[in-house]
């Protein structure tokens, strides 16, 4: 029976009584139910769900009753409505479910997933925050929260708050500023508000903020408030860029304070804001020795110092550029033009990153500089002028002296920010702060080792609001050795010749991600396959019922992948690769030319989009796969997602005798102390964070894995051997289990705050990856314990693990 004593919520006690006495409406909302009902039962959803509309916004005091065959409905025909690619249907559909039901979690969490997999992560993030607020307890929405919470909240926003000499340092500018008679304060991209709280705390009468992204913004104006200062500070959902005098502020302010860099300094846009900022919303600068700081208007940081320096890095070079001659027994000979999208040469289109960003004192294997630092560029933030210049200087080229021989891999970026005539914060390699380093790969291939004593040219220029930064030649006993084949950009009638002859001459370039270039070169990863691909290749083809026919292999690694080739150049195979993008299938192609792999034993799968399920099907009825690879671990660390369904679906589409590879993967982990990784992952009280209360707000977005981790140069005490943990077997699902109970014992007396992990795969019997190798594409995960455990040496602690769609879970507790 409906809940007739469910009142409908937004309509008073007159018009429920008109609504009910309404037998016109009456008759159609119990038509509707009943055709809504009628059509679920018929599977026809889409007119199912227009019923349920219908009758809902009709009667809204049927909600709790039909709430659940709503749900229902509106999620099938949301899986059809997708099946459809009828995209924008879909979200009208959620978008009519959300104003019938705004806080249902459950529709939440859904709307979350589709966005996500449309690649709308913040949004995504964004619904399952609000799913888990309203329902702590509901485990999908956590988990799918943890997904995502990073790109909602970025990590450094943990970082920057506990580093407490920044904050100390800004603080202080602030409130030196504002004693010296700046009184009208505008922080700019304010994040948690702390700065705009420095400024009303120095006594500045007027503050304002904005911040772009919405979630800092609602997360500011909770901390701001929980501070007692919602009524001394105005906080705007903006971007400084749209914001004037007087609809947003009601006059030009006396100083802005913002800290929107990046590693590489302007990647934030600071140079455009600030340019906009004088324009609009700042009062114009000092002019001579006038002292009068409330008619005038400046901003902290003042300026700042752009430095670089050459480095030798095996870790940056494997992930730009191919190291290796052979992959697998096949020759890349021919796969010359494959690189990183991070670059800064003269070809480099809009799709490519200028730099990447590392904390070259954390990289694997170390670097070793090539040179000192060379000021690169100096910049004043209150000078307008040369802000709005800045774009349109001439390339700069300097000259640095070779202090060391080595592989020319980067020139490596940071800075000094001046905050003000007396203070200045570092961002260099050698500093105890949060920051990172910008990174400007070294792309000419074949690498170019640079002497001691030679002279490096870089030029320097600034495009698109990025600063440019490129390694042209070499001066060496008074010769110049050219680093790339590109011209000088100063002589365009070079350039052009040189377009032209590249247009005609060079094979386009086949732009891969880091981690594929990384997983290009991991030549034990590639070594390993080969060998254990070879060796059931040679079983299966010995097996008396063999006919003549092609053993079937099939590879659903995501991305790049080499891994069909391999199997194509045994004969009598096959392979069929999961590669997408075309460019790389014509990569893929022309090494399969190059190697002698005769036409037609490649063939590429996944070309129109098909769904999962189809991407394992085998094209021919008759005779079922002989092998299929499944690349099981996410380079950031964690099981891939659905891995488990993924197998248990390719146990079915398996000849007898076939493979899955691999064929099971141990979880591994060892006991930590690291005061990093609590860092990294959540505000630490609140003496970081200048006695303000940060921490509870921001660290509603603390997630308890910590992906991305290169745990061989993690700061830590190892507090235990590795020890395992789970054992997930892709070929035996009777094999598995969810929960696991591991009793390790200490080797050394401290306090465990985080257990990092990583895998052991086994690609059959004999044949082990691990993705802790020093040459790894992977990089390892840890969870960080909520609440650290203080134990002595010898002692017994018991690990309670559990995996559920593929995400794990470690809690500690001592052994009783
Ligand atoms: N990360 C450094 C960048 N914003 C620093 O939405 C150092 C990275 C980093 N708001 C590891 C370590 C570190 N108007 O919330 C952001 C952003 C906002 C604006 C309004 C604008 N014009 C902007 C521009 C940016 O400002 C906040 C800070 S941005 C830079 C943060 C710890 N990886």
């Amino acid at each position: 029976m409906p809940n007739a004593s469910a009142r409908p919520k937004h309509s008073g006690r007159r018009s429920h009584r008109r609504h009910r006495e309404d037998p016109a409406r009456n008759q159609l909302v119990s038509s509707s139910l009943e055709s809504a009902q009628q059509c679920l039962f018929n599977q026809d959803y889409g007119p199912a769900f227009v019923h349920y509309l219908l009758v809902l916004n009709l009667a809204p005091e049927f909600k709790d009753f039909a709430k659940e065959s709503f749900r229902f409905t509106l999620f099938k025909w949301a899986e059809e409505l997708d099946s459809a690619g009828r995209i924008q249907d879909l979200f009208g559909c959620y978008e009519q479910a959300l104003e019938l039901f705004p806080a249902d979690e459950v529709i939440l969490n859904s709307v979350g997933e589709h966005l996500f997999r449309m690649g709308f992560r913040d949004e995504a993030a964004g619904h399952f925050f609000k799913a888990l607020k309203l329902k702590p307890d509901y485990a999908e929405a956590r988990e799918n929260f943890y997904r995502v919470a990073n790109w909602l909240v970025e990590r450094w926003h943990f970082l920057m708050l506990n580093d407490h000499g920044r904050n100390r340092k800004y603080q202080q500018a602030i409130q030196k500023a504002v004693r010296d008679g700046c009184a009208t304060v505008l922080d700019i991209g304010t994040g948690t508000g702390i700065l705009g709280m420095c400024a009303k705390k120095a006594g500045a009468a007027e503050v304002y903020a904005c911040e772009l992204s919405k979630t800092m913004y609602e997360l500011a104006c909770e901390v701001v408030a929980a501070n007692g200062m919602d009524g001394g500070i105005k906080i705007l959902h903006k971007k400084s860029l749209e914001m004037e005098v007087p609809t947003d502020i009601p006059h030009r302010v006396s100083l802005v304070v913002t800290e929107t860099v990046d590693a590489g300094l302007f990647g934030e846009g600071i140079i455009e804001s600030l340019i906009h900022a004088w324009h609009h919303l700042l009062l114009p600068p000092r002019k001579g020795d006038s002292r009068d700081s409330s008619a005038t208007g400046r901003v902290i940081p003042a300026g700042a110092t752009v430095y670089a320096m050459a480095v030798e890095c095996l870790e940056i070079r494997r992930h730009n550029k191919l190291c290796v001659s052979e992959v697998g027994g096949l020759s890349m000979a021919a796969a010359e033009q494959l690189r990183s999208p991070v670059s800064c040469s003269a070809e480099a289109d809009d799709s490519m990153e200028p730099y990447t960003t590392e904390r070259l004192s954390r990289l694997p294997g170390g670097y070793a500089a090539l040179t000192e630092p060379l000021t690169v560029l100096r910049i004043d933030f209150n000078n307008v002028e040369e802000l709005e210049g800045l774009s349109s200087r001439p390339v700069q080229r300097l000259r640095v002296p070779v202090v060391r021989d080595g592989e020319l891999d980067a020139l490596a970026v940071w800075f000094q920010l001046h905050l003000d005539e007396e203070s200045s914060l570092s961002t260099g390699p050698h500093e105890d702060t949060c920051w990172e380093q910008a990174i400007y790969p070294e792309h000419a291939s074949k690498g170019f080792v640079l002497k001691r004593g030679d002279e490096l040219l870089v030029d320097v220029s600034c495009r698109d609001a990025y600063l440019r930064l490129r390694s042209v030649a070499v001066l060496r006993s008074g010769r110049e050795l050219r680093l790339d084949a590109s011209t000088d950009p100063r002589d365009p009638e070079a350039e052009l010749c040189s377009a032209l002859a590249s247009l005609q001459t060079r094979p386009d370039v086949c732009v891969l991600e880091c981690s594929e270039m990384a997983l290009l070169n991991n030549g034990d990863y590639h070594h390993s396959f080969a060998a254990a691909l070879s060796k059931l290749l040679t079983r299966l083809k010995a097996e008396p019922e063999q006919s003549s026919d092609p053993l079937y292999i099939l590879d659903v690694s995501e991305g790049f992948s080499l891994l069909s080739l391999m199997a194509a150049s045994h004969g009598g195979v096959k392979a069929y690769s999961s590669v997408e993008k075309r460019k790389q299938q014509e990569v893929l192609e022309r090494l399969a030319r190059a190697n002698g792999v005769p036409d037609g034993s490649l063939e590429f799968w996944l070309n129109n989009g098909e769904d999962e399920q189809g991407a394992l099907q085998r094209p021919s009825r008759e005779k079922l796969w002989s092998a299929i690879f499944l690349d099981c671990v996410e380079t950031c660390g964690l099981v891939r997602q659905k891995l488990m369904e993924k197998a248990s679906l390719a146990r079915c589409l398996l000849e007898h005798g076939g493979r899955i590879f691999p064929q099971k993967m141990a979880v591994l982990g060892t006991l930590v102390e690291s005061d990093t990784l609590l860092l990294e992952s959540a505000v630490q009280g609140r003496d970081a964070t200048l006695g303000f209360n940060i921490a509870p707000f921001i660290n509603q977005f603390t997630v308890p894995v910590h992906v991305f981790l290169d745990f061989s140069t993690l700061a830590c005490r190892h507090l235990s051997e590795p020890n395992e943990l789970f054992v997930l077997d892709l070929m035996d699902a009777k094999a598995n289990y969810d929960h696991r109970e591991v009793q390790v014992v200490t080797t050394a007396p401290g306090r465990i705050t985080a257990v990092p992990f990583w895998y052991d795969i086994h690609l059959d019997e004999e044949v082990r990856v691990s993705t802790l190798a020093p040459d790894s594409h992977w990089k390892q995960a840890a969870v960080v314990l909520q609440r650290p455990l203080e134990v002595t040496a010898g002692e017994r602690v018991r690990l309670s693990v559990k995996i559920r769609n593929s995400s794990i879970s470690i809690e500690v507790r001592k052994d009783p």
